[in-house]
């Protein structure tokens, strides 16, 4: 991988719409990306193995639950400073983002959303330091996109509960010490289980062979007749709507990671376009490489501008979920575009590991069917808009 040279694209001033704090926690997360990620990342990809000594970097520079308050060992920031910590995590790799994402909003958000005050501080600022990290158990074999369908349950054993089931493709699973995960009670209402590891009948095996997000830990969660203490149990909320509320949470986290990982790949292509010399002139200088990078920095000032305003409604908390859906798909579709608009100028070196872009590439093609597909988002702009329903 060649030195980290980045540097970040704005072309309508958005600067000027961040606070000088915003700036520092940015920055911040930049510095620690080129420092700490850039040298490592491209290897760890190719041995497809999470990098573990990134743990205690994530943690500095806030990543583990930026606007859980300070009381709970959070760092107390806005949904902005999230969003910007998030693009910057995910222009290093989408799957550092992902543990962060998962760590913040799947693991932390509920506890402190639907937790009561002693599991608050029992566990989220272990967690805010990454001493202990978390994973979100709600997909399961034969429930991806529907997961009201869950089969994964829990049965009342008197002073304790049984749990049963199995859940997929979740991150951080093969290394996580405690588990969010989503289970039907006998009446069929959904509710939060914290799942330690080293309760007796909880495995994690991991899921190989993948050719996306190769830095992430993905694997199952199993779960054979787990026996779960009563005060293991979230009771704030139940229902479907309390995993759908943190989803809310991560993919607002993704859309402004999806943008990281955009201008990652236009500012390679920017650069190598530059360098790169054919029929005795730098190649940037032919209007076909023009018009990929004109419509590469359009499409990334758009997105910047849509989800800075995204950002803007949810400090004020009138976000809603249609707005976060269209801005995740949004995003994941223009930043996944410009993975193979960049790629393509590169020529052949677009393919090696010299460069961040066909990485970036096969990461977003997890990052557009996980939380939430493509499909599922534009359902949800669709419901919003008609008022009919068309997921069934
Ligand atoms: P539906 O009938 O629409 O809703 C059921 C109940 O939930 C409420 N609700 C919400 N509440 C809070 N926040 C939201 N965003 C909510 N959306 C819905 C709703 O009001 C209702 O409440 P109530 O009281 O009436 O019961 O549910 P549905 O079964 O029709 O499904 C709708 C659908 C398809 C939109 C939804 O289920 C969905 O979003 N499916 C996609 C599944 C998904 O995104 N899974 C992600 C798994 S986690 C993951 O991928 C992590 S990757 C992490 C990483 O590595 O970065
Ligand atoms: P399916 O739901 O089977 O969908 C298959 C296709 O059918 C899709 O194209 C979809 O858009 C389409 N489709 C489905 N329903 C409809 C409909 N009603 N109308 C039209 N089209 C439809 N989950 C977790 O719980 N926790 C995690 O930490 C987590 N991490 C992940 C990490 C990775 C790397 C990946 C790849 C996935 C992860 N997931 C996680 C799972 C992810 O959320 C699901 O993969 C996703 O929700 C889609 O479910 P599915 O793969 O079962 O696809």
């Amino acid at each position: 991988m060649k030195k980290d040279l980045f540097q970040a694209p704005d072309y309508f001033l958005m600067d000027e719409l961040l606070t000088d704090e915003h700036k520092l926690i940015r920055d911040a997360a930049r510095e620690w990306v080129k420092r700490d990620v850039s040298p490592i990342i491209e290897e760890a990809c190719q041995k497809a193995e999470f990098p573990k000594q990134i743990l205690p970097g994530l943690a500095e520079v806030g990543a583990f639950g930026p606007y859980i308050p300070t009381k709970y060992g959070g760092a107390g920031l806005d949904n902005i400073s999230y969003g910007l910590i998030m693009q910057e995590l995910e222009r290093g790799d989408s799957g550092v983002r992902s543990t962060a994402s998962v760590q913040s909003s799947l693991v932390m958000y509920p506890i402190f959303k639907y937790g009561n005050e002693t599991q608050k501080m029992k566990y989220l600022p272990r967690l805010a330091t990454g001493e202990l990290m978390g994973c979100f158990g709600l997909t399961e074999p034969n429930h991806g996109s529907d997961p009201g369908g869950m089969t994964t349950n829990i049965k009342d054993a008197g002073d304790h509960y049984i749990l049963n089931g199995a859940k997929m493709w979740i991150s951080n699973s093969p290394f996580a010490d405690i588990a969010v995960v989503w289970a039907k009670n006998e009446a069929g209402r959904i509710k939060g289980v914290i799942v330690e590891r080293g309760m007796d009948g909880f495995t994690t095996p991991e899921t190989h062979n993948k050719w996306s997000l190769r830095a992430s830990a993905t694997g199952e969660l199993v779960f054979d007749n787990v026996k779960i203490p009563k005060e293991n149990i979230l009771t704030e909320k139940d229902g479907l709507g309390a995993p759908l509320g943190c989803l809310d949470s991560a993919r607002y986290g993704i859309a402004w990671g999806a943008i990281g990982a955009a201008m990652d790949c236009y500012d390679t292509a920017l650069r190598y376009s530059k360098e790169r010399i054919q029929f005795g002139k730098p190649i940037a200088a032919f209007q076909l490489q023009q018009k990929k990078l004109a419509e590469m920095i359009t499409e990334i000032t758009k997105a910047q501008l849509l989800t800075w305003r995204l950002g803007v409604l949810k400090n004020e908390g009138r976000a809603t979920t249609a707005q976060i859906s269209m801005c995740k798909r949004n995003n994941v579709e223009m930043a996944l575009n410009i993975t193979r608009e960049s790629r393509q100028i590169l020529g052949a070196m677009g393919i090696t590991g010299d460069y961040s872009i066909m990485r970036h590439m096969m990461n977003l093609e997890s990052v557009i069917t996980y939380e939430g597909t493509h499909d599922i988002h534009l359902l949800i702009t669709g419901l919003d808009i008609t008022g009919e329903n068309a997921f069934k």
